[in-house]
């Protein structure tokens, strides 16, 4: 296929050449940078969560504002079906299957991103932007064994931020605590933090023992520390005056991210702003209780949507908006019930989180990394849909492009430079992308091959389809875009040059 090999450039240089022009050695002119770049990287949700997409259920009027100035990707993919992963190839340019140990983190975990290591932060970093990451991190802090009562590093700062305001891992692993830089913020030295992911720590209760004593019941895991009447996964003690409170966690991301747009206005800025929202457990603000009939899975979209108005608000009354790309994903598929009894099941109704798309969050199906992807840079980015096959592991190289960096041969070994179809130019995107979940799948255009794998095909507590089977699948997502039949026995041909293809990409420990 002519338009999959060749990039928009490439198409345009010949364009050119057949009417005869003598420049056209001339690479097309790059957009001058956007003074800011803002990362809206939410959490667990779905592609089907999303009004632009289709949810019918949730009324996300600010996710509308930001669709209808900006492009929406039909065909976007986090990096893998889980969070670390996901976040480890967006920061890196690395598909996390390449590393052992980068699979969903404890919350005591080491930084699993090697100081020095070029990153999406430290591209831009030293392009001249002033860089933060608020929110979830889940990429470990540390070198191990971390004492959360000293300076905590390495981290984000030795990566390529410039400030941070963290959720150290998951909101429902301990410590629940913030990490502000290089310190838990609000810590009183005389209450110190121990935190364990083996034994029990202190007298602090726990959600196995004492359920009475929960607000939000645990379905599945989730029955160790009982931290602000929830249970969590880990144990934790002390530190209890920087211990967050659920409800508030959302605005204080928020406003810490506000501040940083306000305070460095002026300069260039990179933002990386990483909700906790929509993960478990959702326990959104009180003036969000009950703004949608799906119980606190639909109140966390309605609060994330806010948060993201917030913001855009606050580009407009800075008078921002126009010099700034914003681009707004997920960091893995969804999930309905992710382990507390939050009744997002009873009250799904006809609600489908992940939209046209098979499986959910962990699975090798689309469900699992096709999420929502929104591009918006007022004049730069057209309005309207792509289809372009677009993969969050090439931000770092697309953006590195667009800032004018040109990337050592051995950074981001799997981020290509896809600054067209970010930008709206090239409507084919990527020729073939790697999907992580259980099991390892490739795309190749309309084509989507699942590796055989020993996983289980079907998790009982999620409920959901993992997309794992002993034998290679092959799916035609034109015709069956729900994957529901596999074509490996009716096209052995197709199936084994995609078998080889992805064997090839794995061993060759690059994709450029
Ligand atoms: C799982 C948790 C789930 C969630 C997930 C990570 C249990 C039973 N399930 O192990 O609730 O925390 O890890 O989610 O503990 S992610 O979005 O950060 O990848
Ligand atoms: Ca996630």
């Amino acid at each position: 296929m002519l338009s999959s090999v060749f990039t928009v450039p490439v198409l345009r240089l010949i364009a050119l050449a057949n009417f005869g022009f003598a420049m056209a050695q001339e690479p097309a002119p790059l957009p001058k940078p956007p003074q800011h770049i803002v990362l809206i990287y939410a959490d667990d949700l779905g592609y089907g969560d999303v009004a632009c997409y289709g949810a019918a259920a949730v009324a996300t009027p600010n996710l509308d504002r930001l669709a209808a100035g900006g492009l929406c990707c039909t065909d976007a993919h986090s990096a893998a079906a889980t969070c670390t992963p996901s976040r480890y190839a967006l920061l890196t340019g690395e598909y996390a299957f390449r590393q052992k140990g980068t699979g969903v983190l404890p919350g005591d975990a080491r930084l699993i991103v090697t100081p020095g290591r070029t990153t999406l932060a430290s591209v831009l970093q030293g392009a001249g932007y002033r860089t933060a990451v608020v929110g979830k991190w889940h990429l470990g802090l540390g070198t191990g064994g971390l004492d959360w009562n000293g300076k905590i590093a390495p981290g984000p700062l030795e990566v390529g931020f410039d400030e941070c305001l963290l959720l150290p891992a998951t909101g429902d692993r301990v410590p629940c605590v913030y990490v502000a830089d290089h310190t838990v913020r609000g810590l009183d030295p005389a209450d110190p933090i121990q935190v364990s992911y083996r034994e029990r720590l202190g007298a602090e209760p726990t959600g196995a023992e004492q359920p009475e004593r929960l607000r939000m019941r645990w379905a599945f895991g989730h029955d160790q520390t009982i931290v602000n009447g929830i249970s969590r996964i880990g144990y934790m003690t002390g530190g209890r005056s920087a211990r967050w409170v659920d409800e508030d966690m959302a605005d204080c991301f928020t406003e810490r991210a506000v501040q940083f747009l306000r305070q460095h206005r002026r300069e260039r800025t990179f933002l990386f702003f990483s909700t906790h929202d929509i993960h478990v457990p959702r326990v959104p603000h009180p003036r969000f209780v009950g703004k949608t009939d799906l119980g606190p899975r639909g109140d966390a979209i309605v609060q994330f949507d806010a948060c993201v108005g917030r913001l855009l608000d606050e580009l407009e009354e800075l008078e921002l908006t126009a010099d700034t790309l914003v681009i707004l994903t997920s960091d893995n598929g969804p999930v309905v019930n992710d382990g507390y009894r939050d009744a997002a099941e009873e009250r799904l109704g006809a609600h489908r989180p992940a939209g046209p798309w098979r499986g959910g969050k962990y699975s090798a199906f689309e469900g699992g990394t096709r999420v929502p992807f929104v591009v918006r840079w007022p004049g730069r980015v057209p309005v309207g849909s792509s289809a372009a096959l677009v993969g969050q592991v090439d931000l770092l190289h697309s953006l590195a492009k667009l800032v004018g960096v040109a990337l050592p041969e051995s950074a981001a070994p799997d981020s290509l430079d896809q600054l067209g179809a970010l930008l709206g130019a090239d409507t084919v995107g990527r020729d073939h992308l790697v999907e992580q979940a259980g099991s390892l799948a490739l795309r190749v255009g309309q084509w989507k091959f699942v590796l055989a794998g020993q996983g289980a095909r079907f998790d009982a507590a999620t409920k959901i389809e993992l997309g794992n089977a002993p034998e290679d699948q092959l799916y035609d997502l034109a015709a069956d875009p729900g994957e529901t039949k596999d074509l490996a026995k009716a096209e052995p041909e197709r199936t084994a040059a995609m078998r080889a293809r992805l064997l090839a990409l794995r061993a060759a420990g690059r994709s450029r």
